[in-house]
């Protein structure tokens, strides 16, 4: 009986230790301990549903994007959006009053809600500048800050003409209650860097001789926080020359910062301070800031998370995010998601853009944690 025991024992450590001698880390493994992704719980992971929403919805020859934060003032919800009509013809036309875009020759309109679900257009809050000035073209992609008694709303603003070289700037107006009325600061709050060279005289955006900094094209998707008793306007750039990478285009965030909200606003060392994302999205927690990152760059569909606002961290990565979300405006110091519950964002349909409704969901957290089977669902 002895033998064949003996045998078994001393074949099962030779296959042991071969297993283990042979054992390898494959790349994935090691990036992946590397960079702890299986220490991280998923308190910053979510998904999202959608819902449409009434007032804001599609309209033939209508475009309503790019809302603003949700803000609820006084029991009322109060969002901030990009409006213009008819179709757009795109660049070249050779007519440069021609419409380019679907967010040209905009207005910024606001509409009110009790319940998040029904909206009434309230009507234009910030209209285009006089002829000649840096935004008698289009005024858009507005977002809002409320704080101490004051209301201000950044966007994005062109002047004329709207070309493929254009550069925008970021305008600000000022008021006291969600009504306006609104006061427009003379001059923008922040321009693109003067860093780049566009090579030739074609208006062609690609085509440089030397790049410049993120933000030498386009500094748009303003956002506006006061922050360590400061003000951080957060910002996506648009680099001259602009190439395509693993994670699409190439697309960065910066942040300028001011002690007074008009300005003036200096931008961060650190900038650019991600290294993808389109739209932005951020919200307070505890004392730093989280971002979401979507569309585009080799870090978009990510949750991050910075402790000074500046230096973020990948915390979750995400899947069909809302596309140019406006949240409501929500703070926490102990859900890291607070900022992102429920909000506003755009969709296309048939050429138009209209506005429809995110909320967030957890049902697959939920389902983890109860240890039940996904078929209840
Ligand atoms: C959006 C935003 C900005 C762009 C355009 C309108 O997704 O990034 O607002 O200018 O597209």
């Amino acid at each position: 009986m002895d033998q064949p025991y003996k045998i078994y024992v001393c074949s099962f450590h030779t296959i042991l230790l071969e297993v283990i001698m042979q054992k390898k880390e494959s790349i994935a493994t090691i990036r992946a301990r590397e960079r702890k992704y299986f220490e991280r719980g998923p308190e910053w992971f979510c998904e999202f549903r959608y819902s449409k929403i009434k007032g804001l919805d599609q309209e033939e020859n209508v475009n309503r994007r790019d809302p603003s934060a949700v803000l609820c003032v006084d029991g009322t919800y109060y969002t901030w959006y990009t409006k213009n009509t008819g179709p757009h013809a795109g660049f070249g036309t050779g007519d440069l009053d021609a419409k380019v875009w679907p967010w040209d020759y905009s207005e910024i309109w606001y509409a009110s809600s009790k319940d998040g679900y029904t909206w009434k257009e309230e009507g234009r809050a910030v209209g285009r500048g006089e002829k000649g000035c840096y935004d008698d073209r289009s005024v858009f992609t507005p977002e809002i800050l409320q704080h101490d008694g004051h209301f201000y709303l950044v966007y994005q603003a062109v002047q004329h003409p709207y070309l493929r070289r254009t550069k925008n700037t970021i305008g600000m107006a000022i008021a006291e209650s969600p009504h306006g009325p609104w006061k427009k600061v003379d001059q923008p709050i922040l321009k693109p860097t003067d860093t780049g060279e566009w090579l030739g005289e074609e208006d062609n955006h690609l085509s440089v001789k030397h790049k410049g900094e993120f933000d030498s094209h386009k500094v748009h998707d303003p956002v506006l926080f006061y922050y360590r008793d400061k003000y951080y306007l957060y910002y996506k750039g648009e680099t001259m020359g602009e190439q395509l990478y693993m994670g699409g285009r190439e697309t960065k965030w910066g942040v300028a910062i001011a002690d007074n909200p008009t300005g003036p606003y200096v931008r961060s060392p650190y900038n650019p301070i991600t290294n993808s994302g389109h739209e932005t999205i951020l919200w307070p927690y505890k004392e730093g800031m989280v971002a979401m990152l979507t569309t585009d760059g080799p870090e978009k569909n990510t949750i991050q998370y910075a402790e000074d606002g500046i230096n973020f961290n990948i915390m979750s990565m995400i899947k069909n995010a809302p596309e140019a979300p406006g949240p409501f405006r929500s703070y926490s110091t102990t859900d890291p998601l607070c900022g992102i519950k429920w909000g506003l964002y755009h969709i296309c349909h048939d050429g138009w853009n209209y506005i429809v409704r995110f909320d967030m969901d957890l049902w697959q957290r939920e389902y983890y944690h109860e240890r039940r089977s996904f078929n209840d669902k």
